[in-house]
């Protein structure tokens, strides 16, 4: 099946790729472009050329696919030269994603027509890599540094109103005549010098405010920390104000290849990968019909309630949300409304959208309006009993064939099952806090969840913006459960002698928005203490004891200044000593790459049970739910991922040496020289 044809309209020759799903742009594809320029050169009759692509997208850039693989076919960068020579214009009509090589081909044509609908970006940074067809060196020279810079090095596209705003395209035209629109726009062009993106240098912004990088980098410093893309994509960038096009391309070509050879884009390639495969369901038949959801019903409107509740809102889902008191709800749908309305101001949603939103919940303090949901969530405190009641009386109330979730983090969802008449229907569906912000969604199957069911949930997820994992039922599933090793080995770290700040800094530095102890003094540490002063059992008893709950008291772990800034604190010292020595725990410093190993090796172990278990379908859903639900950094793929780049010897190695268990699943996988990612 071809997947480039020719269209000969008049005197306009029309370019088309068809290569589904969003027709990235393969060898045969680039050949197919190649030769499609080349009859168009080649034939008189032809004044102008239109390229455009059949099915849901212009081009989503390059086909990941082929990474890492031996090159083959014509190189992008080569062919777009030779089409951007052309002195017929050349009009690229752009609708869906025009993503990363999509985007460079359209910046090489002469002029950009899209669609209100399109989107514009070069996201190749989110694959640790940077633009690798000319795209750091056109676009700053069509839309200035100040534009391009965040597009580079940020990755995220712009909407076609943007893109008309800054000059990335010429005009936006109907979306159900984009072919015509486009070969009528490049007539009018025939005749006319063809203006080229390579032209010149991007000196606009540069010259004006040579500082602009600099500033660019510390403004953005925190977010790219230990990550190596985006500083090639600003030095990609900054080369296209300091010389000729030739040059620009020539570093952004040796920018390209060292990190397509690097560690982190292998990482991030997994990644891409092993997000879209976590929306695979093992053992079930994928042809089995869905259950419509129309009417959703969640239990408590408190933090996790209430942010469960925003997912369906914002994605048209009316939604019942049931609390026991008046005031409780209350509070519950003024805070959802608060965070709608935050949203509005930064410019996320319309007034009219977060009416839209808020029109479509239904408060209330019966249970009796939950019958005629087709799923219910509960969010109500983590206890089995409180639970199991729940469970049991929503059976009586909801109509057959709903769903009925919990939304518990750790609880066996089988037993909660038990509670009904219908443990095929009950599924655990963890949303992790803060629920309308946070994409992980956790789905646990239960040993009766039916495959409709499953494969409803999934849809859902993707329905309402969540990355959605399988878990088996087990204590904490795939996250918390991987969690619990690293707290461990964190309290057990200061009992010997560690600093907790440099157990901080150890995460941090690897590439987690913070450790467990500022994690702590963030959520308050005070949250599940018993608040007896008098009893004290543990450090974190002590410190609340003291006062010491955290941020919010200006004092925890560590201490706070006005502006927040933390310090080590000589009364936290004090207590974790006085734990140690009455443990009789000998004290020993510790090296920063002893603490990283003591605290993620053992992750990397109860990831390895859980796989042999079966509790998690693949190692890769593994990275996924780490980097999407705790800030793992992406960079690095996610647990597994990252082990396999370390060396599983090297991780049992490390295990034995600090005393702490090694499965016999990661056992024998090292010693068979076997990695956890393909
Ligand atoms: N190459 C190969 N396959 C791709 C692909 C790509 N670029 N993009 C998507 N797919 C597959 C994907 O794996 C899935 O397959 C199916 O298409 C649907 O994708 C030279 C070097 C376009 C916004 O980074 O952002 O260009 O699972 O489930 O949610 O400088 O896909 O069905 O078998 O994501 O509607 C730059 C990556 C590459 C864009 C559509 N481009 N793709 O989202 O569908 S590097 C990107 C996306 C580059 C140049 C550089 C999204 C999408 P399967 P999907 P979607």
């Amino acid at each position: 099946m071809s997947v480039i044809r020719t269209e000969k309209h008049d005197d306009v020759l029309v370019i088309v790729a068809d290569n589904p799903p969003v027709n990235a742009l393969g060898a045969k594809v680039r050949q197919g472009l190649v030769d499609g320029i080349e009859q168009a050169l080649g034939d008189d009759t032809v004044k102008a050329v239109v390229i455009r692509c059949d099915g849901r997208t212009f081009f989503a850039g390059a086909d990941i696919t082929e990474f890492g693989k031996a090159p083959v076919g014509p190189n992008l960068g080569e062919a777009l030269d030779k089409m951007e020579a052309s002195d017929k214009p050349v009009v690229a009509a752009i609708h869906g994603t025009a993503l990363g090589g999509g985007c460079e081909v359209a910046l090489a044509c002469h002029y950009r027509v899209a669609v209100t609908s399109a989107r514009l970006g070069l996201p190749e940074v989110k694959l640790g890599l940077i633009p690798g067809a000319a795209g750091t060196q056109r676009l700053p020279r069509v839309v200035g540094v100040a534009n391009a810079l965040p597009m580079v090095v940020k990755g995220d596209p712009i909407s076609a109103t943007k893109a008309l705003e800054i000059g990335l395209i010429d005009r936006i035209v109907g979306a159900q005549t984009l072919a015509a629109d486009a070969i009528a726009f490049a007539r009018e062009q025939i005749g006319k010098p063809v203006p080229r993106s390579s032209a010149g240098t991007a000196q606009q912004d540069a010259v004006r405010d040579p500082s602009i990088f600099d500033t660019f980098r510390q403004q953005n410093a925190r977010g790219l920390r230990g990550f190596e893309a985006p500083e090639a994509a600003i030095q990609a960038v900054k080369a296209s104000t300091e010389g000729s096009y030739a040059d620009g391309v020539k570093r952004e070509r040796e920018l390209f290849v060292k990190l397509m050879s690097g560690t982190q884009s292998a990482a991030m390639r997994h990644y891409f990968f092993a997000e879209r495969a976590a929306n695979k369901i093992d053992n079930v038949d994928a042809a089995t019909p869905l259950i419509p959801v129309n009417k959703v019903g969640v239990i408590g409107a408190g933090t996790m309630g209430g942010g469960i509740a925003m997912n369906f809102l914002s994605a048209g889902i009316p939604v019942t949300i049931v609390e026991m008191q008046q005031d409780a709800l209350d509070r519950g749908t003024g805070v959802m409304r608060r965070n709608y309305e935050n949203s509005a101001k930064r410019g996320r949603m319309t007034g009219e959208q977060v009416e839209a939103a808020m029109g479509i919940l239904q408060p209330t303090l019966n249970y009796g309006d939950l019958a005629d949901c087709d799923l219910v969530i509960e969010a109500v405190f983590e206890s089995m009993d409180i639970k199991k009641e729940v469970f049991a009386k929503l059976d009586g109330i909801v109509k057959q064939g709903a769903i009925l979730a919990s939304n518990t983090s750790y609880l066996d969802i089988d037993e909660i099952a038990s509670a009904t008449r219908r443990p095929e229907f009950v599924v655990g569906l963890h949303f992790f806090s803060p629920a309308n912000v946070m994409k992980l969604l956790e789905m646990v199957r239960g040993a009766k969840t039916s495959d409709a069911v499953l494969l409803t949930c999934m849809a859902l997820a993707k329905k309402i913006g969540k990355i959605a994992v399988v878990a088996g039922n087990c204590p904490g599933f795939i996250g918390n459960r991987m969690l619990t090793p690293r707290q461990q080995q964190a309290q057990a770290l200061i009992m010997e002698g560690a600093n907790y700040w440099d157990v901080d800094d150890v995460l941090v530095d690897f590439g987690f928005p913070m450790g467990p102890f500022q994690m702590g003094d963030l959520a308050g540490n005070d949250v599940g203490w018993h608040r007896d002063p008098s009893r004290v059992e543990t450090v974190r008893e002590a410190l609340c004891a003291a006062g010491r709950f955290g941020q919010k008291a200006g004092k925890g772990w560590y201490d706070y200044d006005e502006a927040r800034n933390r310090t080590p604190s000589d009364e936290t010292r004090a207590i974790i000593a006085d734990f140690a020595s009455k443990a009789g725990k000998p004290q020993r410093s510790f090296t920063k790459d002893e603490i990283r190993e003591r605290l993620l090796y053992p992750m990397v172990n109860e990831g390895a049970k859980i796989l042999a278990e079966g509790k998690a379908q693949r190692a890769s859903d593994i990275d996924v739910v780490w980097i999407n639900g705790y800030g793992w950094p992406l960079f690095t793929g996610g647990p597994m991922f990252w082990a396999d780049t370390v060396g599983l010897d090297t991780v049992v190695a490390g295990l034995e040496r600090h005393g702490l268990p090694v499965d016999e699943s990661l056992r024998s996988r090292a010693a068979a020289g076997e990695r956890f990612s393909n």
